[in-house]
Order: C-alpha cells, then structure tokens, then sequence
C-alpha cells in the first residue's frame, strides 16, 4: 500500500515498567514474545501492535527491559520514526533510564517520555519531569486504553511523514 500513511514507534524502557503491558492496551490483537520470570513474564524479543490513527497506520514494537538485551533494543529500532520512553514513577529515576534517555537524544530520535502507573498510589512523574525538564512528557497508566491512545496520537501527530527509505 504505497500511499497508506504509516509511521513505526519503538517503546523503551526499564524492566518491569509497562511496555508490553501499553501495547497490549493500544491493540488487543498485539502479538508478544515473552518468557516467565518470577512474578510475571519478561519480555525476550519484542511486542508488535498496531493501532489506526487519525488516519495514520502505527505500527507499534516493544522492546525488552532486561540490560542485557542492548542488542535486540538496537535491532528493533532501527528505521524508528519516534520513540516511547516509558518510565514507572512508582519506582526512583536510574541509570538505565538516563541511558535509554541518552541514547535517544543523541541518535536525534522524536521521542516522548511515558510517565507511567500515575493510577498508583506512590506515584511521583513530577520527579522525573523535574529530572528530564526539557522532555515532551505524558502521564498515563498503561492499563487505561482512553489515556494510552491519547497520549500516542498526541505524539505520531507530530512526527514527520515516514520515509520509505528505511
Ligand atoms: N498498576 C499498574 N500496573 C502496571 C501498569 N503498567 C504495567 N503494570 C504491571 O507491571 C507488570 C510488568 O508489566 P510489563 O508490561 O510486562 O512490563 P515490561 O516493561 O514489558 O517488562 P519487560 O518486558 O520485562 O521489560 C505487569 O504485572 C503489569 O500488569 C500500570 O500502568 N499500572
Ligand atoms: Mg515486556
């Protein structure tokens, strides 16, 4: 489909902090590569969904939290057009999250920081928006799917169109 508007938005972040659990939330008909880990599952290659937006075809990839899967982070993200950094504001800011942060400022990557499980009691975005003041930030949980996909439209509407390039 030549003319179909489509654009790709990779999601970051740290273990535990929500990505497949957005993706599942935007598209119900995602698919998920996940293994089992104590308490829950764990991500191993990625998530892939899609989601129809103001006209604009998003294809959506999650990626794994755990550090040492840098180099699927890598592969998945290659021909991104925008990024989600999807940070839990339950738990304190690390270094793997400035990390993630870095490495997509550097690379000149449109991204958007997700503040999430802001439905938690605890829950603290004003520290990270304080910590990464000049970021593009939204509060979300990524349980709630009126709050996710506001938050990504928001977000793909302001992404240049995708080039076929990559
Ligand atoms: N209360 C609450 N729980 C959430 C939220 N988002 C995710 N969770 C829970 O957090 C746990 C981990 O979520 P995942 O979506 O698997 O996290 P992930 O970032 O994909 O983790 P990895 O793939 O291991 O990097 C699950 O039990 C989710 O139900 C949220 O916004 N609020
Ligand atoms: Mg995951």
């Amino acid at each position: 489909m030549p003319d179909e508007k489509k654009c790709k938005i990779v999601v970051f972040g740290a273990f535990g902090a929500g990505k497949t659990t957005l993706i599942k939330t935007l598209d119900p008909a995602s698919s998920h590569v996940e293994a089992n880990c104590s308490g829950g599952t764990t991500t191993v290659a990625l998530d892939y969904g899609r989601v129809l937006a103001n006209g604009i075809h998003i294809h959506i990839f999650g990626t794994p939290g755990q550090e040492r899967f840098e180099f699927a982070r890598e592969i998945i993200g290659r021909g991104m057009d925008g990024a989600i950094l999807l940070v839990d504001t339950t738990s304190p800011v690390d270094d793997f999250i400035r990390h993630l942060y870095d490495s997509l400022a550097v690379a000149g990557i449109p991204f958007v920081m997700f503040l999430n499980r802001c439905e938690s009691v605890g829950a603290q975005p004003e520290l990270i928006q304080k910590e990464f003041s000049t970021a593009v930030t939204a509060r979300v949980s990524a349980l709630d799917r009126k709050q996710s996909l506001d938050a990504l439209c928001a977000f793909a509407q302001t992404l240049p169109p995708h080039s076929n390039k990559h």
